[in-house]
């Protein structure tokens, strides 16, 4: 597990508010309050902790809402060793094997595929178009920021390559297998606007892609819900620490004014709250939306300019139930091709009548003694905010038919669903940052610098920031979004053990 900073700062006055009561608000004060800092609070606008990290219910089964792996469980994840400490995992997970399982951002599920015709595609139509854009992405990868790379965009860079190869590598391939072998290709750019949470790839920046780093270890779930983590957090926390349904309109900060404190938090309710130091931890959805009226003054040019340049758009999930499977009892995820899609797109053309076309297909979940017969649907972007608008019997209806007819069985019938509604949550706008064109590693750091920034005379450190968009390398993930936590917690403690003697403390 990552290490804390080994430090316990004695009795520490100093006034800490946190902004949201996700995993990263939570992380930092679960170590500052370890660390010997005694006014700690947290601010949360709803009435839950767990902010993106939610366990629903799906009839008696449990299903994520929200986060749904520990991606990369291995020992330098903190979310894996939590998990591990608190007891929440499968024995398979904690296995070596498992934990040695390298396989980058793409797990090798077993997959079935089906296409717009009612039919079951075969490994020669789907293994090859599958290879040719993994290679795509994983050169996607290989781009620095400095104005060197090709296109702007992953998606740019992926169909202009993607044409040109197909072009010339399968130029004796018959002509419908060539068209079925692109249709897949436009399958899998859909499967990574979910992986990336963007409405494109054309949005995704090429240079910038390859920002996102993975850690070894085969994704696993909590066989109880993500949300067991958030308990055994809040369970070592002060009682009382975190105050519900008290949404924050200002932080005011850097005041001049002596007759009054340099810092304040204006709750919507009109409460004003006096602090030495506040850590924001809200997504950056809702930054982009509010942080003109969230800061008075206003953020540094830099820092607004990095919020803007940062991608943050929605990925959302429809989970299925039926009474019996239609798909192969090992298959792990499915995928549906429509066959009119041979040129390379990831965005359909007429949100209202073919927004279920941006569904790129199923997960099943496993295993099926715990599930019985169900499957999550994922769908991003715009055609998935649209989703979200409609009624659960009109998506319902748009999910019988699809999946008849890419079976070709008029008789499926799913007996209930779930799903998610991230862009609409007013706390959330969304559901996680990818870096956006034109982003550069410059903008992660800005979004992470405290306030006021280096070489200011003011009182330092007065605004810190947390949350999975403030990740260098983790962002949009569980395990970056923790370790911000713990980084800005990190930050306060050595600022006053610089202050004051500080003792050995074990680790947490
Ligand atoms: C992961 C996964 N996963 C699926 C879906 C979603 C996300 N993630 P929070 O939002 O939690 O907390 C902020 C709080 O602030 C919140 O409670 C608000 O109510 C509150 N707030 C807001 N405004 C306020 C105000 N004014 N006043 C007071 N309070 C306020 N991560 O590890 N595994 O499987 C998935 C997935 C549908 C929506 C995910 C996953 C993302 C995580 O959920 C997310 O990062 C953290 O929970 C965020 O925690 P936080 O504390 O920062 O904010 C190659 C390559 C490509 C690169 N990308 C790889 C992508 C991999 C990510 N895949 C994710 C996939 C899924 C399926």
């Amino acid at each position: 597990m990552a290490r804390n900073m080994d430090r316990i700062v004695s009795g520490v006055d100093a006034k800490v508010v946190i902004i949201g009561c996700g995993i990263s608000g939570l992380s930092a004060a679960h170590r500052l309050s370890k660390s010997g800092f005694q006014h700690v609070r947290i601010l949360e606008s709803t009435s839950r902790s767990g902010g993106r990290i939610k366990t629903g219910r799906l009839g008696d089964k449990v299903v994520e809402i929200g986060a749904n792996w520990i991606h990369g469980p291995s020992e330098d994840n903190p979310v894996f060793c939590l998990a591990r400490q608190y007891g929440l995992l499968d024995p398979e997970a904690l296995t070596p094997e498992n934990q040695a399982i390298d396989v980058g951002a793409n797990p090798p599920w077993i997959h079935n595929v089906f296409s717009s015709s009612g039919r079951k595609l075969t490994s020669e139509e789907f293994d090859p178009a599958k290879e040719m854009f993994c290679t795509l992405l994983e050169e996607s990868s290989e781009f620095h920021s400095g104005g060197g790379e090709p296109r702007a965009s992953v998606g740019d860079f992926i169909r202009s390559e993607a044409k040109q190869q197909a072009a010339e590598k399968w130029k004796d391939v018959d002509e419908n297998t060539r068209s079925l072998r692109m249709c897949v290709i436009s399958n899998m750019m859909k499967e990574h606007c979910c992986v990336n949470g963007t409405h494109s790839m054309d949005e995704v920046g090429l240079g910038a892609y390859g920002l996102y780093k993975t850690l070894p270890g085969l994704d696993c779930t909590f066989p109880k819900g993500y949300e067991g983590l958030i308990e055994n957090l809040m369970a070592e926390l002060p009682s009382g620490l975190v105050t519900y349904n008290r949404p924050v309109r200002c932080v005011r900060w850097n005041n001049k004014d002596k007759r009054e404190n340099t810092l304040t938090v204006e709750c919507d309710d009109g409460e004003r709250i006096t602090a030495d130091h506040v850590i924001i931890t809200v997504p950056l959805g809702y930054l982009k939306k509010h942080c003109s009226a969230l800061f008075s003054p206003p953020l540094p040019l830099h820092k607004l300019h990095s919020i803007q340049r940062l991608g943050f758009g929605t990925n959302n999930k429809i989970f299925v139930e039926f009474d019996s499977p239609w798909w192969d009892a090992e298959c792990e995820v499915i995928h549906l091709v429509w066959e009119d899609e041979d040129d390379v797109v990831d965005q359909v053309p007429d949100l209202q009548r073919s927004w279920i076309k941006k569904l790129f297909g199923f997960t099943v979940l496993k295993p099926t003694e715990r599930y019985g017969h169900v499957l999550c649907g994922w769908i991003a972007g715009h055609e998935s905010e649209y989703m979200e608008t409609l009624s659960e019997q009109e998506v319902t209806q748009s999910i019988t038919q699809l999946v008849r007819r890419f079976t070709g069985n008029p008789t499926l019938t799913p007996k209930r669903i779930l799903r998610s509604q991230w862009f609409h949550d007013p706390w959330t706008g969304g559901s996680y940052t990818f870096p956006g064109k034109g982003c550069s590693a410059q903008d992660l750091e800005n979004m992470m610098e405290p306030l006021p920034t280096k070489g200011s005379q003011a009182q330092p450190l007065q605004v810190l920031f947390a949350g999975e968009a403030t990740h260098p390398c983790y962002y949009s993930t569980v395990h970056g979004a923790l370790l911000t936590g713990w980084r800005e917690a990190d930050r306060l403690i050595s600022h006053y053990s610089s202050i004051s003697p500080s003792l050995p403390k074990s680790n947490l």
